[in-house]
């Protein structure tokens, strides 16, 4: 503990020096001059080590001075962050919340400071909305219907085998796991208080609960973590003999879970149906050899979006309160041969 706080004092610190310069004067802004602040919550995944590649490429191609914090998957810290970026007067804040919850004061503070504020990535709870200016990510609801939508497909209404064999490769096994009595769910949850768990546990649940056949026997959060993933399905096949799905929040945590699948002879993809939401280059590749059945893409490459909108911002010109990322779905059905590499 008191070794983080020196860590983020000694940031802190720095950015004092960074900031003995004279803060940048609006006239700068035309040349993408302004100073950004932006808190990060951590490097949980692949898929957040993309997230803070493209904010810092971004900033660095757009001429914007960025001060950017990593929480270490703290709230408290990304609370800090923001304050510390208030005193040092940056042009605009923005944070991706770790959790929707307990964001008011520093918000009410940031409005005071007249500063605004852009949310990225996940989202956040608020009374008073006028707190921030607007919202850029992905749209986590929909990632959980696409999921849902594929398991009515691949259950319900299998597409016939594709005419040409060449597709064989690309695809999963293909199989619809033999079974008896309901279709068996299990579902591992992002981190708990996160919008994207809930939005993703929501919207899956919105599609799948239109369908009797499905039936979640276990929902529980492995914080995204890989660790957790493997952790979590162990607990599960100690626990329940037939598991037909895995529903999994992120790719960290499939690729944990298949670990423990694969420790037990069980055949990820084909024993068990898995369905996963990134898109990141791992799960791709497991999608390819038939370990993962369905990839719901979650685009991380936010930077140059946010860089547009920090800069508008600055401007004191408007922008849209949402802003969402193209995103795909990858099933194995599709021929992926010409998919190119995703860079996370
Ligand atoms: C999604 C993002 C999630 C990813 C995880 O928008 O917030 O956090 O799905 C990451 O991989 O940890």
């Amino acid at each position: 503990m008191k070794k983080a706080f020196y860590r983020f004092a000694a940031a802190v610190v720095l950015c004092g020096v960074l900031f003995s310069c004279k803060k940048a004067e609006a006239g700068d802004v035309r040349n993408g001059g302004i100073i950004l602040g932006f808190s990060q919550i951590g490097a949980e995944s692949a898929w957040r080590n993309c997230n803070t590649r493209s904010v810092q490429e971004a900033a660095e191609q757009a001429g914007i001075q960025l001060v950017f914090f990593n929480a270490e998957q703290k709230q408290e810290n990304q609370i800090k962050a923001i304050r510390s970026f208030i005193a040092y007067q940056v042009d605009v804040i923005a944070f991706v919340p770790i959790v929707s919850e307990g964001w008011e004061n520093v918000l009410e503070e940031a409005r005071d400071a007249k500063i605004p504020v852009l949310i990225c990535d996940r989202e956040i709870t608020l009374e008073d909305q006028s707190l921030y200016a607007g919202y850029l990510g992905t749209d986590s609801a929909e990632e959980g219907r696409n999921a849902a939508r594929y398991l009515v497909r691949k259950f319900m209404d299998p597409p016939p085998d594709p005419p040409d064999s060449s597709l064989e490769d690309s695809r999963g096994s293909g199989e619809v796991p033999s079974r008896t009595g309901p279709i068996r769910i299990v579902e591992l949850r992002g981190t708990e208080g996160s919008s994207q768990a809930a939005k993703r546990a929501g919207g899956f649940k919105e599609v799948i609960g239109e369908y009797p056949e499905f039936r979640i026997i276990y929902s529980e959060s492995g914080d995204f973590l890989r660790s957790k993933g493997y952790e979590l399905m162990r607990a599960v096949l100690d626990e329940y003999e037939d598991v037909d799905v895995v529903y999994s929040h992120n790719d960290s945590m499939t690729l944990g879970a298949i670990d423990a699948m694969k420790e037990r002879g069980i055949r990820p993809g084909t024993d068990i149906v898995i369905v996963t939401i990134d898109a990141e280059q791992a799960a791709i590749n497991a999608l390819k050899r038939g370990e993962v059945n369905c990839v719901v893409e979650c685009n991380p490459k936010q930077g140059p979006d946010i860089m547009d909108l920090a800069l508008r911002l600055a401007r004191g010109e408007s922008i849209p309160r949402i802003s969402y990322m193209e995103e795909e779905v990858f099933t194995e059905w599709d021929d992926l041969s010409t998919l190119p590499p995703r860079g996370y």
